[in-house]
């Protein structure tokens, strides 16, 4: 049996780094990951535990559920639970993709200690090419803000092309907004993180990193795109500050 691998607290930007790099999911960020993510993204326990919710009502039998984006697999984890509490949904396969060697090593430790039946893949590869087949849910959970913008159209399409009539996609967010909602939602989302215990300078530093990298769209732009990929209803089923999730189905 594998150990539980040990998760130290984010404190990547906590020193003074004067030039501050691109950010990438390497090593570093793999090991403090959940940390990381619960402390940044405003609603992600609740968008990681409803995706399961969302999944065990989605899938169909014999189906293959992804997580594109998977990290170290929670929402992989949180729908093979969805599934498993549906005997009809037995023969289900849950596929977790990431690109992030370090992500996916470390995403086995944790599926390896989960109790279920249920049949789950990690790979190492890109979501932007990596075929997709007879998919009833698949999760793009704070993955699209991270695919260079003229990839986003092609994706969401494939991924539609590959959903079985009633299947859906789950895509969850950060947004952006009008100059006035902007301000309050940024102020906002940093007293989350102050209130989390990250000091100013951290979230100035992460902020430099992740701004090239991370690029949000406004909510028009990813109902409209999601309608011209392929699904045919989409609603926001969650917001937490200025973080999102919608239901896309096909
Ligand atoms: C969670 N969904 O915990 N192909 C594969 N993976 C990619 C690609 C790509 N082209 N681009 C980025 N990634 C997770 C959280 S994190 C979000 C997702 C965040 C991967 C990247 O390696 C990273 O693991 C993940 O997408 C984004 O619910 O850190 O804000």
């Amino acid at each position: 049996m594998s150990q539980h691998p040990e998760h130290e607290t984010d404190r990547i930007y906590q020193n003074d780094q004067g030039e501050v790099a691109n950010f990438a999911f390497d090593g570093a960020v793999a090991r403090v990951f959940p940390d990381m993510i619960k402390r940044s993204v405003p609603g992600y326990a609740e968008t990681v535990a409803m995706s399961g919710v969302i999944a065990g009502r989605y899938a169909q039998p014999n189906s293959n559920l992804y997580d594109l984006g998977c990290s170290l697999g929670a929402v992989t984890l949180a729908m093979r639970h969805g599934v498993d509490a549906r005997p009809a949904l037995n023969q289900c396969r849950i596929i977790g993709i990431d690109n992030s060697q370090s992500m996916v090593e470390r995403a086995g430790h944790y599926i390896a200690l989960d109790d279920s039946d249920i049949q789950v893949d990690l790979l190492c590869d890109d979501i932007c090419t990596y075929p997709l087949e007879n998919a009833s849910v698949t999760a793009l959970n704070f993955v699209l803000q991270f695919i260079p913008l003229d990839q986003r159209l092609n994706l969401l399409t494939r991924i539609a092309d590959a959903t079985l009539p009633g299947g859906a996609l789950i895509l969850s967010e950060k947004l952006c907004f009008d100059e006035t909602e902007q301000q309050l939602q940024t102020d906002l989302h940093h007293d989350f993180k102050r209130a989390n215990g990250y000091s100013d300078l951290e979230i100035a530093q992460k902020r430099a990193a992740i701004d090239n990298v991370l690029i949000p769209e406004s909510e028009s732009v990813h109902i409209e795109r999601l309608k011209a990929a392929g699904f045919s209803k989409v609603i926001r089923w969650y917001q937490c500050f200025n973080f999102v999730s919608f239901l896309a189905v096909k």
